[in-house]
This record gives C-alpha cells, structure tokens and sequence, in this order.
C-alpha cells in the first residue's frame, strides 16, 4: 500500500465521498490512488477555488468534504474558499501536494510555502515530511478538522504521497464524537432567575440553534419572547406560521429586527456570533450562550456568559422558566415586523407590472416557486439582500452563503456541491453577474457532470452592492459598470439551458420553466441597477453622505418608486440615530 492509497481509504471510512480537484505534477499519485480504489469520486473542477467552496457545502449538508490543489499555484488557488469553510465552520480536510522532499525549501519551481500560506485560514497544519508522518498527519488532521469545525491541511510533497506505507500500527479511521454540552447545573438556575426576573426577553438565534428549533418555540412561547436571527440563523426560524418571528437584525436586518433588541430588558443570543456590535445593544442586560466558549463576549457586551449545545441547555432550562403572561411587548414587535413584510409585498406587487426587472420581485417570484425543501446559495452583493428579505423558510428549506468571510462568487460553486451532497433536492444559486464571472468556467463543471442546479443570475450590469457603498459614502460612482457576456450564447455554448429575461411579465414562466428542467439551468434575469436596498447603518456622517446623494439622484430624475423607496428608508435612518 502507497501513502496515497492510505489518504483515500482514511477519506473514504471519514465519509468523504468526493474529492474536488484539478490534478497535476505532485496530485497525481493521489489521482491514480483514487481511481485505482474506485469508491471516491474525482470532481474535475476548473478553479480550485471553486473546489474549495464545492467542499465546504458538501461538509455543511454533511459533516465532511475534501478538497485538493497540486504544487504552488494549485493549492494557493483553494485559499479564498478554504477561509470561508473555515470561518463558517465547516470540516474540510484540504490536501495541499508540493514539490518533492529533495526540492523543499529552496524556491523551486511552483514552490510555496505551504505552513505559512494556509497558517491564517485553518484550524490544523500538518506537513508530511516522511511516509511515517504522513499516515499520522491524515489522522490528525481529519480529527481536527471534525473536532474544531474548520479546515484541516496536509502538506503532501509528491515523493511522501508516492512512497510505500512501511508501518501498519495505524489508525484509519476517524471519530465524530457527540459530548453532552451544557451549563452547570448552577448556571442553568442563574440563568433561569434571570430571565424569570425580566419582563421584556428577546431571543436572537444564529445558526447554533439549527438543531433546537423546537426547544426555542418553546423558551418564546413560555416567555411571549420575540424571535429575531442572525441571516445564518433565518431559514430556520423566518417562516409564515412563526408567531414569535420578528427579523434580521444588522446591515441586512429589518426596523423590527433591530427594535425588538434595543427595547428588550434581557436580550439572549443563542448560538451566534453575530459580527456586526454596532448594531447591538449597551443599555440591555445580554446573555450569550454558544457551544464554542471562545465566542462568549467578543461582539456585544455581554453580562452573563454560558457554554452549552443550544438544544441541550435549552432543554435543561425550559422547566425551570415561568410563564410569562404579558405578550404587549410580542405583539407590538410583531406589529412592525408586519408592516415591514407588509411593505416589501407592496412593493414587489407594484414591481410586477414594471418593465425594468427589479430585483426583490424575482426574489419574491423564486421564493414562492422553489421547493418546500430547496437548499439556497446566495453571493456576497446585492443578491444576498433579496434573499434576505424575500426568501423564507418552509419544511427544511437551507440557505447559505459567503457570510461570515464574505466573499463573492460563493453561490454557484456552493450549488456544485450542495447539488452532488444532496441529490434530489432542488439547488438554487442567486448569483451576481459580477460574481458569476469571477469563476465563470466552473459553469463548465456543472455542465460536465449534469448538476441540476438553478444558476439565477442578477445581471445588473453593475458591482451593485459596491456603487450603492460608494453613493452613500459621498464618492462618485466609478469602476463599478461591467458588460457581460451573452449568457444565452454562453449557457448553449456549455451545454446548459438558459433563458434570457429581460421583461417583468416573463419571470414567473421562465422560473417556473427553468426549475421543472430536469437538467442544470442558467437564467439570466436584467435587473434594475438602481434596486434600492439601503442598509440601515447608524452614524449620522453615512446618513449625512446617504442625503446628499439622494437629493443628486433626485435632481437626476430618476423614477417616482425609487425616490419613495429612498425617502422611507431615509427616514427610517433619521428614526434610528
Ligand atoms: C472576492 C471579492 N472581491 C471583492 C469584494 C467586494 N465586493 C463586495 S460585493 C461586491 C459587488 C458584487 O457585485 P455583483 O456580483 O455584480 O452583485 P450585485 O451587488 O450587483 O448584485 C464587491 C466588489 C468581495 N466581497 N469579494
């Protein structure tokens, strides 16, 4: 046995069932492993990045994916994706080749360094010197990335992946160990007190509460507690018969969202690492509970910190709370939230009859049309504003996306992999025209290996999200403008259905169409560059640079609804500082 048949029966018992590559030089002993084995599958992808993302997506549905980069640029080309899995807590074991041990260390041809290139975006390193370390490094580094919820590296030189395994004392298999995190018993009855002694509590749930949506019904309901989540947290809890929903708060977030936090008496965080501190509160009692006790009191300040799976200390608490029986504070939070559901539809309703395509109606169109159970991707952009406001949670819908490393270009890779991680479940990707061309040739991997995935692209014609940071910062508008291709000519090219969208009255058909085709589908939908979305920021210098453009867009005669829109969101600006 070779160290690289060794690397694939490990992969294999860990539950890897893929592996995303592009071979070459130093990778190609593990290429000719894998094919020899037979039980893994070689996904060819066109940019390792890609590879990257494909992996991280495979490991959120399922616990583990595996991706590969051959000598220098090989690998170097998996960072940006490896930082997203790594931030978004997904184990990811990356195999990094390089040059041969003779050759290490002396800036050979497509050498890099590979302990200092991944240092900032792992959890583990191993580099495999010699065959020997090699068959421990896979089991550590596997461990770590299962254990830490995040990317495990192996430095793999192409002689040690080559070389004979000499020893056979080794494991090759790997552990998902499920320990029982909770409070102590004393934290959980300060806990309760707490909460017990407050009228006002309100529940912000991030994506740690994934497996205890039942339990936080439940603390909402004994509490008449409002519900807000983090965009990571929101498919699970953002649905039509939750009567305790009240939004998003932060930069994507809604009035409600943000509201509900700031009047509460006592704010509980659960399960979320919500980055964005200036939008939450200083005057409030907080209370942080996480898995991960690293995270208690890094963003907001937090008065009372406790370690604990969601599920599990909530299920501890829930006896020991008292019910509350005043719901005015609920209902008045979910008398906003309302009107703020109530005016997205208004709009979206008005849009419908409109010529030029606005984004938030082909949203709302996606959301009404798409499975009860679809997995969503959304890029980093505007794209991740419409999902945001317009997509809800049904029966077991998933969204996902870039958000906490914020990358663009994350939404179609990601449907590679949710699409081969999961198949039967439809796979939708909201993709901005500027995204989608940053690794427009792994349009070609979902070709090649008939991905049924739906590719919606926003093409706006525009890096949205950046001229709209730029108009309410007070810059001109520069550089942001970009001409696409023709995505019809270019979706038949590579043997993908696309459809072409340039009128409102066509959006509902074409997406009705492109989700019953049973193969990928590219639709390319002509949004309206000036969609509005302005995200609610607090300092009154942003708002002072917000006004200022508003009233040059105004002076510049651009559309009645666009102004309107402006004006309210404007004002709602006004009402936060
Ligand atoms: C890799 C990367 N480069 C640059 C940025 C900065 N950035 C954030 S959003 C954005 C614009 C996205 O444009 P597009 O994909 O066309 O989507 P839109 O906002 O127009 O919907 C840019 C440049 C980023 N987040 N990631």
């Amino acid at each position: 046995m070779k160290i690289a048949d060794l690397l694939v029966q490990m992969l294999y018992n860990v539950g890897v069932r893929r592996v995303y590559a592009v071979t070459g030089d130093s990778l190609n002993p593990i290429n000719d492993a894998v094919r020899r084995d037979g039980r893994l599958r070689w996904i060819h992808v066109r940019h390792e990045e890609a590879g990257a993302y494909a992996a991280s997506m495979e490991a959120e549905m399922n616990g583990i994916g595996c991706c590969m980069g051959s000598s220098g640029p090989g690998h170097v080309h998996l960072v940006n994706g490896l930082y997203d899995a790594n931030q978004a807590g997904n184990p990811v074991i990356a195999i990094a080749s390089t040059v041969t041990t003779d050759k290490l260390g002396m800036e050979n041809f497509q050498e890099t360094n590979v302990t200092k290139l991944f240092d900032d975006c792992i959890k583990y390193f191993f580099m495999a010197n010699t065959p020997q370390q090699a068959a421990h490094g896979f089991q550590s580094a596997i461990q770590h990335a299962i254990q830490d919820r995040g990317v495990g590296v192996v430095g793999l030189p192409g002689d040690v992946a080559s070389a004979d395994l000499e020893q056979n004392y080794i494991s090759t298999q790997n552990y998902y160990s499920h320990p029982r995190i909770l409070p102590h018993t004393e934290e959980i009855s300060e806990l309760a007190d707490l909460i017990n002694d407050r009228k006002k509590v309100m529940l912000y749930c991030g994506h740690g509460c994934k497996d205890a949506q039942e339990e936080v019904k439940q603390v909402c309901e004994r509490l008449n507690a409002p519900m807000g989540y983090s965009y990571r947290g929101k498919i699970f809890f953002d649905k039509e018969d939750n009567p305790y929903a009240v939004g998003m708060n932060g930069l994507l977030g809604s009035k409600s969202g943000f509201e509900a936090m700031h009047k509460a008496d006592l704010l509980l965080m659960l399960g979320t690492d919500f980055p964005y501190s200036e939008f939450l509160p200083e005057k409030n009692t907080i209370v942080q509970i996480d898995i991960k006790a690293e995270r208690l009191g890094r963003r907001a300040k937090v008065d009372y910190g406790y370690q604990g799976d969601i599920k599990e200390t909530l299920k501890e608490l829930l006896p020991n709370l008292k019910q509350k029986t005043d719901a005015s504070y609920l209902k008045k939070m979910r008398k906003v939230h309302k009107k703020i559901g109530d005016d997205y539809e208004s709009y979206v309703l008005s849009q419908s009859e409109n010529d030029l395509i606005h984004p938030e109606y082909v949203a709302a169109v996606i959301d009404e049309l798409a499975d009860d159970d679809a997995i969503f991707t959304v890029d980093t952009g505007m794209s991740a504003v419409w999902a945001a406001r317009y997509l809800k949670g049904k029966k077991n819908r998933y969204l996902t996306g870039s958000f906490n490393h914020g990358s663009m270009a994350d939404a179609m890779p990601m449907a590679i992999g949710a699409g081969l991680a999961c198949p039967g479940r439809q796979v939708i990707a909201f993709s901005g025209d500027g995204g989608i061309s940053m690794l427009l040739g792994d349009l070609m991997t979902i070709s090649q290996y008939n991905i049924p995935a739906k590719i919606v692209v926003f093409a706006n014609q525009t890096l949205g999200m950046v001229r709209l940071e730029m108009l309410v910062a007070g810059y001109p508008d520069w550089q942001t403008d970009m001409v696409n291709p023709d995505f019809a000519k270019l979706g038949e090219a590579m043997g993908i259905q696309t459809w072409d969208v340039s009128e409102s009255i066509n959006v509902p058909n074409v997406i009705k169409e492109a989700f019953t085709h049973e193969g990928p589908a590219i639709v390319a939908v002509h949004t309206d560059p000036d969609a509005l979305a302005m995200p609610p920021k607090v300092r009154f210098k942003q708002v002072e640079g917000f006004a200022k453009t508003m009233s040059k867009l105004i002076l510049n005669g651009r559309t009645a609804e666009f102004v309107e829109t402006a004006k309210s969101d404007l004002k709602y600006l006004k009402e936060l500082i």
